[in-house]
């Protein structure tokens, strides 16, 4: 018998939960407190017109290819049409002779920066909001990726930089940090951590995927860096209405918690039971080094997952503008 509790025992029967909030039909959880107040919120941090798109490169062959969670590939693309094509008998013809390029690509949902949906994990039987985890089966029925990309989600983001904070160019195998290391660093970046804030987190784990450039290396006894399970914690998520959460972890927490050994608690405490929104495999380098120039970290977010009907996720392209 395995000493690791279930995730019910560890986060107990009277975990933090926002189930019914939002009426008995929710599939947007905590995205429900992006209006458009929050949307003119985000734009008063818009001062210098900088763009950062914060999606990692989609299906890359060179380098180490795409980080993913052990088990998923990385998007295979395929070309089915290009000039070529052309050089037998066969190709399509056009009036006027035009020649394209088409691709095809087979991806995991999750395989690149991606919105996870609300229904994704669940433990006990149960998603977000109290919904059967037999709705899963087949096709996502409730809680899926598309009431998310159907409301695309605005606000005001702020990044906590916590490999910089450590004076690191990326946290450690295993390292782990909660809400007090999170208010600490912004005290440091001199920003604060408001209500409904999307709560950006750069750990520089994606940096180090590309720099290190080791596949075998990197999920050598696998464990990402990241925020770890405390009731505490989740009651610090729950009670500043953190919309969403985002991070350049695969899967936006330390991997495996540090005390009882259970795998991704976080995903539950903070998804399936407050119905926060988990972005994970961003690229925040770029937008870190800008809010580093001139000391403002916080910017106008915005990000729409693609529509997947029933999807389990969706690859996003998030943009910071600042
Ligand atoms: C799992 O839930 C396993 O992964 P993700 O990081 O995509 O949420």
């Amino acid at each position: 018998m395995s000493d690791v509790p279930a995730m019910r025992d560890l986060l107990g029967e009277d975990a933090p939960s926002n189930w019914g909030k939002w009426g008995p039909d929710d599939e947007l959880g905590c995205l429900n407190y992006l209006d458009a107040v929050e949307v003119l919120r985000g734009i008063r941090h818009v001062r210098s017109g900088q763009v950062f798109t914060l999606q990692i490169q989609m299906g890359r062959t060179d380098g180490p290819g795409d980080p993913i969670w052990p088990g998923r590939r990385g998007m295979s693309r395929q070309n089915e049409l290009d000039e070529s094509t052309w050089d037998g008998d066969g190709a399509p013809q056009f009036p006027g002779g035009l020649h394209y390029a088409d691709d095809t690509a087979q991806i995991f949902l999750q395989g690149s920066t991606q919105y996870d949906a609300l229904g994704h994990v669940w433990y006990d039987g149960k998603l977000w909001n109290g919904y059967d985890a037999r709705t899963t089966i087949g096709a996502m029925e409730k809680a899926s990726v598309l009431p998310i990309a159907e409301k695309g989600v605005v606000g005001r983001g702020v990044l906590i930089d916590m490999a910089r904070h450590r004076g690191k160019q990326w946290l450690d195998k295993g390292e782990t940090f909660d809400h007090h290391d999170l208010e600490a660093a912004a005290k440091a970046q001199d920003v604060e951590i408001e209500p409904h804030d999307v709560l950006v987190i750069r750990t520089g784990w994606m940096k180090y995927w590309y720099e290190l450039n080791d596949p075998e290396a990197f999920y050598d006894g696998f464990i990402e860096p990241g925020l770890t399970y405390s009731r505490e914690l989740v009651e610090w998520f729950q009670q500043r209405e953190i919309p969403n959460l985002v991070t350049d972890t695969i899967a936006n927490e330390v991997t495996s918690d540090p005390e009882s050994g259970v795998a991704l608690p976080l995903h539950c405490a903070l998804m399936r039971n407050l119905g926060v929104a988990l972005t994970e495999i961003a690229w925040l380098d770029d937008l870190a080094d800008a809010c580093a120039a001139d000391n403002r970290w916080s910017f106008l977010y915005a990000a729409a997952p693609l529509k997947v009907v029933s999807g389990t996720g969706a690859p996003v392209n998030p943009i910071a503008i600042r």
